[in-house]
């Protein structure tokens, strides 16, 4: 359907390793060498294409019909190599598979769905916020906050039962390493993936399940006939496959944006209704979800470049968050823009279907830290952990001073 191009010979190339432990480290400085070196971008090490300005992901996030996620969002194939676990009915299906799981999920994390979860999960968060502080003035965003408030609530949302819970963490992890290359950190996780896998599994089963939450909404939508009794417990399985890892890393980076940005801490504290944009501009600012990859359907033209049929496209949401050509001064933190259209929770038909239980988890835990919280500064260096696709902290040492 693409008329004929120049020939690929033209596309622009780079050594960089995006999964390497350097740029995990730091990405910024190749999302921006990434961005400046055209609108596509061959990254020889994997053989595969990338995208990294705003106009172009965006454009290639909303085209699901030339970038299909059915053969696979990581840099395997499944055409060619068998998947790690079987493969998502949501994140890896295009329509129309994709649709009946997507509906029935949208339905189940609806704003209006979520309202009675909102004063539960205030009291929790406030009580998460008076244990740290009673233990005093200085503790750690990432290690007593992020980590701990989203396996406090979510989990009992969902309704699974307690014992096991902390499988979670390193099941997610692994989930989204495996979205990369087959480097040390996959070799890492792959001793636990049996047990893990077994352990979450199990979970997904209707028995297993509390009679109210997630898990039960979702059961009792394949009771209506609008997904198979096969199809709901993988659609529980990706609640707890996405909806951990990224809300502990997306928790953490918003502490570390304020901790980082004391004059916006001053804005949302004078205005506590900002801490909804403030999440919003906390994804786009850290993208705590860096990347993703697509397959092209048939040769896709972009720009001077062909894209051939059957090739993987990775799509850095992180570096179009950040593209100066989109976003004014793009690396500051700054809750007076308006930071809708980022692309940290994708766009298009696979646009973050859990973005609504996130908002409602981090907006709790701010709005408990801003009623108590008069400033909150670094005090110390923070920690990165290296995840192939998550942008994630392992530590934010934290100073306080109390209202
Ligand atoms: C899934 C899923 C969805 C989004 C992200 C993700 C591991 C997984 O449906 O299993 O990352």
């Amino acid at each position: 359907m693409t008329a004929p191009a120049r020939p690929s010979s033209t596309v622009p190339t780079s050594d960089a390793d995006p999964f390497g432990s350097e740029v995990l480290e730091d990405p910024l400085p190749m999302h921006e060498a990434l961005r400046e070196a055209g609108p596509v971008v061959l990254l020889e090490r994997y053989d595969t294409f990338a995208l990294a300005r705003y106009d172009d992901v965006h454009a290639a996030l909303v085209n699901w019909q030339e970038f299909e996620s059915s053969a696979g969002v990581g840099l395997s194939n499944f055409r060619y190599e068998e998947p790690w676990r079987p493969p998502s009915i949501l994140l890896e299906a295009d329509p129309p598979r994709h649709d009946a799981p997507r509906r029935v999920l949208q339905k189940v994390l609806d704003p209006r769905a979520l309202r009675r979860l909102r004063e539960d999960w205030a009291a929790d968060a406030d009580a998460l916020v008076d244990e740290v502080l009673a233990r005093g003035t200085t503790f750690d965003a990432a290690k007593d906050l992020g980590a701990v408030f989203p396996l406090r609530v979510f989990p009992d949302a969902v309704g699974i039962p307690q014992p096991g819970r902390e499988k979670l963490l390193p099941y997610g992890d692994h989930a989204f390493n495996a979205f990369g290359p087959a480097n040390d950190l996959v070799a890492k996780g792959a001793p636990r993936v049996a047990e893990l896998s077994g352990w979450v599994n199990e979970q997904c089963r209707r028995e297993v399940l509390a009679p109210t939450g997630f898990g039960a909404d979702i059961w009792a939508a394949s009771d209506r006939g609008e997904i198979t009794p096969e199809q709901a417990p993988l659609a529980v399985r990706s609640l707890l496959t996405a909806g951990v890892d990224t809300t502990v890393h997306g928790i953490s980076a918003i502490l570390y944006a304020f901790a980082t940005h004391p004059d916006q801490w001053q804005r949302l504290r004078a205005e506590p209704a900002l801490a909804r944009v403030a999440f919003d501009e906390a994804v786009r600012w850290e993208s705590p979800v860096q990347t993703f990859f697509r397959t092209a359907t048939t040769d896709v033209r972009i720009g001077d470049v062909v894209v051939p049929e059957g090739r993987k496209v990775l799509m850095f949401l992180a570096a179009a968050n950040r593209d100066p050509r989109r976003w004014a001064d793009p690396d500051r933190f700054d809750l007076a823009r308006d930071p809708s259209g980022h692309v940290g929770f994708g766009m298009g038909i696979h646009q973050c279907v859990g973005q609504h239980v996130a908002r409602l988890e981090a907006v709790s835990i701010v709005t408990a830290l801003a009623r108590r919280v008069r400033s909150i500064e670094l005090d110390g260096p923070t920690v990165r952990h290296h995840n192939n696709t998550l942008r994630a902290l392992e530590s934010v040492p934290v100073r306080v001073t109390l209202d």
